[in-house]
């Protein structure tokens, strides 16, 4: 050892101070660009000031979203070269199924192209007109996939998630009497199933603790209704339950995540998550009728029931993903990097979801803005500044996201207007986390000076991803 080693280790032991770090060196880097002020104003304007339009050669650090956009390791990026491209029986779906039969337990797997084929498989699968799906919070592909098969989706979250300054420690949870006041209204008979989320998205990525599945499923059982998992980002809901519940501080995430699953009967994944690929996804199920349908109507939409639209080689590097997602210096050092940059924004007192989330940050564009009305869009303006500040991309969670009322036609209004940071996984470092911060620091500053959004184009179907605005 070195005496400037010696030195830092005796300074480290005065201060007290242990970091954690990530679990992994970088092998390969991607270059990114810094644009001019006047360059994003031109960009921003020509995307109708909706970051889903910016292109992103004219992104810094892009914080758009967590899907798709994380960093493969190495022994991902060789798997795929073990890439079997045969049309049927390829060998990586056997893997794929045995990788997600080990870690989530399923018995049965159907691959898709990513998340919302597996929604639509499902739903098609299960939901007859007229049925009632109720959810810890709505997703928006999930919830417009139950809607296209007829059904209606009714909230049955705890009332702490719909508080963004609420510190409960789960509130992803199911309120049970909500649920059970939908059973009592509708009939379990209109109920195919409870749609539970974990890391529940839209109300910042907080999570449903073991209790809550395990009395979810008590109830369920009481009238036959089956609980299908939106396992998008479960892996993350795991290490909140590591963390803050009693009995788990000493299981493994693998161990925690099976536990939960096997409360349910099924589950869709959008692999592109918390399974570390850039496509891909999967449905997985308990029983084989509901399988049978699925894998029929797989070969419909996505390809042949061994590779779902996925080349053989995604596969191989979705199995592979599977593992390293589920190991704990990895979940540890994901999610520490999360509330690193929440940290920061706390200590500038910037209003933000609390307790900080699994996947991202997410500001609380209601209380940043507080003179800003919801119809004038305060989530999406917010986005625009901090692209316009430092081209920093996030995303509105919020009215735009929500979209309308199919049977009124009018703007929903969620009393969440959120606007999310979301992390990619093993992409950014800490530095980038602080010119992310810096940059919200900047337009908080300012905040006075801003106004709203007007919408000036809607598509008919999931509107944040194309509408366009202008300035007012
Ligand atoms: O984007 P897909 O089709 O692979 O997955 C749809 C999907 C389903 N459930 C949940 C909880 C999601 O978060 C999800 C996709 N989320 C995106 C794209 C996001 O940016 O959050």
């Amino acid at each position: 050892m070195t005496d400037q080693h010696l030195h830092l280790q005796t300074m480290g032991q005065q201060h007290g101070r242990r970091s954690w770090a990530e679990p992994w060196k970088i092998k390969m880097v991607e270059p990114i660009r810094m644009t001019t002020p006047e360059e994003r104003q031109q960009a921003l304007r020509d995307a109708g000031y909706n970051t889903f339009l910016l292109k992103s050669d004219d992104v810094y650090i892009d914080l758009l979203t967590d899907s798709g956009t994380s960093a493969m390791s190495d022994r991902q990026w060789a798997g795929m070269m073990l890439g079997d491209e045969a049309y049927a029986g390829s060998r990586n779906f056997y893997r794929l199924e045995a990788a997600i039969r080990d870690y989530y337990g399923y018995k049965y797997v159907v691959p898709t192209h990513q998340g919302r084929g597996a929604e639509h498989l499902i739903s098609q699968a299960v939901i007859k007109p007229g049925h009632t799906i109720p959810g810890n919070m709505y997703f928006t592909t999930t919830r417009l996939h139950q809607e296209l098969a007829g059904g209606t989706f009714v909230d049955v979250i705890v009332d702490e998630a719909h508080d963004p300054a609420n510190p409960h420690p789960f509130k992803g949870n199911v309120d049970l009497d909500k649920l059970q006041a939908v059973i009592d209204r509708v009939g379990a008979e209109n109920i195919p199933y409870v749609s539970l989320a974990g890391t529940v998205n839209m109300a910042g990525g907080q999570p449903v603790s073991m209790e809550n599945v395990r009395a979810l499923r008590t109830l369920c059982d009481r009238y036959g209704i089956r609980i299908y998992l939106d396992a998008t980002r479960m892996v993350e809901n795991a290490f909140f339950i590591q963390e803050r519940e009693a009995g788990y501080a000493d299981k493994p995430i693998a161990a925690i995540l099976k536990e939960f699953c096997s409360y349910t009967d099924g589950a869709w994944m959008s692999a592109k998550k918390d399974n570390l690929v850039n496509i891909g996804g999967w449905l997985a199920l308990n029983h084989e009728d509901v399988f049978d349908q699925c894998r029929n109507l797989v070969v419909v939409y996505e390809g042949l029931h061994t590779y779902g639209g996925m080349a053989g080689r995604d596969m191989e590097a979705l199995a592979i993903g599977i593992e390293e997602a589920v190991q704990d210096d990895h979940v540890r050092s994901r999610i520490g990097q999360v509330r690193y940059l929440g940290e920061l924004l706390q200590e500038w007192d910037i209003p933000i979801v609390q307790p900080v989330g699994g996947h991202a940050i997410f500001l609380d564009a209601k209380r940043f803005y507080p003179h800003l009305a919801q119809d004038v869009f305060p989530a999406q303006t917010l986005a625009a500044e901090l692209y316009l500040d430092s081209g920093v991309r996030s995303m509105e969670r919020g009215i735009v996201s929500a979209g309308r009322d199919p049977e009124t036609g009018d703007h929903r209004h969620p009393k969440l207007e959120l606007t999310r940071l979301t992390i990619p996984r093993r992409v950014y470092t800490q530095a980038h986390m602080d010119v992310v911060a810096e940059s919200v620091k900047s337009a908080y500053d300012r905040r006075e000076q801003t106004r709203g959004l007007r919408m000036i184009y809607e598509p008919k179907y999931l509107r944040f991803f194309q509408c366009r605005f202008e300035p007012i």
